[in-house]
């Protein structure tokens, strides 16, 4: 029998191998004053209202048992993973690399690189650095997705419009099922995330499906939490 997922713009039917939560970059440098967004005068508190969406999300495949990934935007300390076009662009405050408040901007392993405390990985989560915008990119996403058998990819984080988009993008030129959470993704730009939304579904799915927080548990609930 198969389940489906309530979605736009159509029912998502879900595999039987079970499918990834992928939570992109919630991390300080996004999401929290001082970071690489306020950095670049984003009004991140637009952000922190999706933190409890996105924690019910990762409690429900944690209740299920499927398998989650996370994913944070980082360089190496010296930068030799950083482009100089990536490291020059834009007008920010505070560029990559440069000491902020919550230490070296979008630097791994510096306080604001890390994933918000009530976000954290738990043990058996993967955790992926990647140095894009797209978590494909230089990273062992595909290979630990293939790895597993995993088909379907389910989509939450920010910002909609860049890391979650490009990753939704680049997941299915690769044949991946994706489906973004609408209610646990986020952008600094109102009017992006609609248009990213539409863009997603337009031309009977041309990246994937979108639905919200409630009715991708219902639908994960009623095909993996009885078998
Ligand atoms: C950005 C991201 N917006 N995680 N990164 O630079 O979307």
């Amino acid at each position: 029998m198969t389940f489906f997922i309530d979605a736009k713009p159509y029912p998502y039917a879900l595999p039987e191998n079970k499918p990834c939560l992928i939570v992109i970059d919630m991390q300080r440098d996004f999401i929290e004053p001082g970071g690489f967004g306020d950095a670049l005068g984003n009004k991140v508190e637009l952000l922190t209202a999706i933190v409890p969406t996105v924690k019910k999300l990762l409690d429900g495949f944690r209740r299920l048992d499927l398998p989650i990934v996370h994913t944070r935007e980082c360089h190496k300390p010296d930068l030799s993973d950083c482009p100089a076009s990536k490291l020059q662009r834009g007008k920010a405050a505070l560029k990559i690399g440069d000491k902020g408040p919550m230490g070296r901007i979008l630097i791994d392993g510096d306080p604001g690189n890390e994933i918000l405390d009530e976000l954290k990985p738990l043990p058996g989560e993967l955790e992926i650095t990647k140095p894009g915008k797209g978590s494909f990119y230089a990273t062992p996403l595909d290979e630990f997705l293939k790895e597993e058998q995993i088909t379907h990819l389910i989509f939450a984080g920010v910002t909609t419009e860049v890391c979650v988009q490009t990753t939704m993008r680049e997941a299915n030129d690769r044949g991946y099922e994706c489906l973004l959470v609408e209610d646990a993704t986020e952008s600094y730009f109102p009017e992006f995330k609609r248009a990213a939304l539409e863009m997603i579904v337009a031309q009977g799915g041309i990246v994937g499906w979108t639905s919200t927080c409630d009715k991708t548990l219902a639908g994960l609930e009623q095909a993996y939490g009885k078998r």
